[in-house]
């Protein structure tokens, strides 16, 4: 694998799910191949599991790891290219990104949408400016549109705690009080739709996910339609992605909010979402304290999906 930046890079899935319960079971079967080589994580948005995550994944295969946050300590960087930089941003990405390339082998890149222009942001115009002038390998840490390690660690989630073997699959909006990037469902739908599940998506009318990650699953308005029977429900906020509504906060209903009486309409399903999360507007205290709860080992499973990507780059450069 060169770059990993959506599931089209791990596929077909069920050897990547594979390759993730060898690295699970023997973690630390791999620290040759990672030695003498330098992980560089770009952070252009705050992180809590991917930050620590992916570093313990990189240590575990034995690999040295910097990491780079933009917004504190760098040169703050000018993205457009042709713009007369005369304001506050003392450098182009244009030469900070080859420059970052001098310095690693392998390169993670969070960059989250601006939600100020859709067609921007739908570009990757950071990812996609790495991979063009880094001369590394790059992986994505949360892009505009995706956020690839979250849900190959969602997927290994569900195959581990799943009852059945088709389980149903509910994914939830839920109320948040800003407004945050599609990137988490776009890339949820995105995964579940290359498995045998029965996927389904719900959300309030306006909040219509890009129809390229929305693909056949099943879009259903009514909440408790949507719970019964559910087998996970995986919960998310996100902000308009349709037209001039895009990146806008329409509402915060609390209606969505999970909560025990739409668990009590599933088939005891288990609550999973990605964290950081907002207690008593995504989810009430009582369901994401439950046993049903899968926050903490989906929160796990960032090790082993992070460790599995950078063992076949890392393989890769062999
Ligand atoms: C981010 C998002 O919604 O994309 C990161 C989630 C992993 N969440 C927030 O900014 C709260
Ligand atoms: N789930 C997730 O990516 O969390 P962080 O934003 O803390 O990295």
């Amino acid at each position: 694998m060169r770059n990993f930046l959506s599931v089209k890079d791990v596929l077909p899935l069920q050897t990547a799910l594979a390759l993730a319960k060898e690295v699970k079971a023997k973690p630390f079967a791999d620290r040759e191949l990672g030695r003498d080589k330098t992980l560089l994580m770009v952070f252009f948005n705050s992180s809590l599991r991917t930050r620590l995550s992916t570093q313990k994944a990189a240590l575990n295969l034995g690999m040295n790891v910097i990491v780079l946050d933009i917004n504190q300590g760098a040169w703050k960087l000018e993205t457009e290219r042709g713009v007369v930089m005369d304001g506050d941003k003392p450098e182009h990405i244009l030469e900070a990104i080859p420059v970052m390339g001098c310095y690693c082998d392998i390169i993670g890149v969070r960059a989250f949408a601006g939600l100020q222009d859709r067609d921007y942001d739908y570009r990757e115009v950071i990812l996609n400016q790495f991979i063009q002038y880094s001369g590394k390998p790059v992986f994505s840490m949360e892009g505009a549109t995706r956020h690839p390690l979250q849900s190959f660690a969602d997927l290994i989630t569900i195959e581990e705690y799943k009852k059945t073997p088709r389980p149903k699959v509910l994914l939830t909006w839920a109320p948040h009080p800003n407004a945050l990037p599609q990137a988490v469902p776009n890339s949820f739908a995105e995964w579940m739709n290359q498995t045998d599940y029965e996927f389904v998506i719900t959300h309030p009318e306006g909040y219509e996910l890009d129809a390229e990650f929305v693909q056949g699953a099943v879009v259903e308005y009514d909440l408790e339609k949507a719970y019964r029977g559910a087998d996970f429900v995986y919960a998310k906020n996100w902000s308009a992605y349709s037209g001039a509504q895009y990146g806008k906060v329409l509402h915060d209903d609390r209606r969505w909010t999970v909560d025990a009486q739409k668990m009590a309409l599933t088939s005891n399903a288990c609550f999973m979402h990605c964290l950081p999360v907002r207690r008593n507007m995504i989810v009430t205290d009582d369901v994401i304290e439950s046993p049903a709860s899968l926050v903490i080992p989906e929160a796990a499973n960032r090790v082993v999906s992070a460790q599995t990507v950078l063992r076949e780059i890392l393989r890769g450069l062999l």
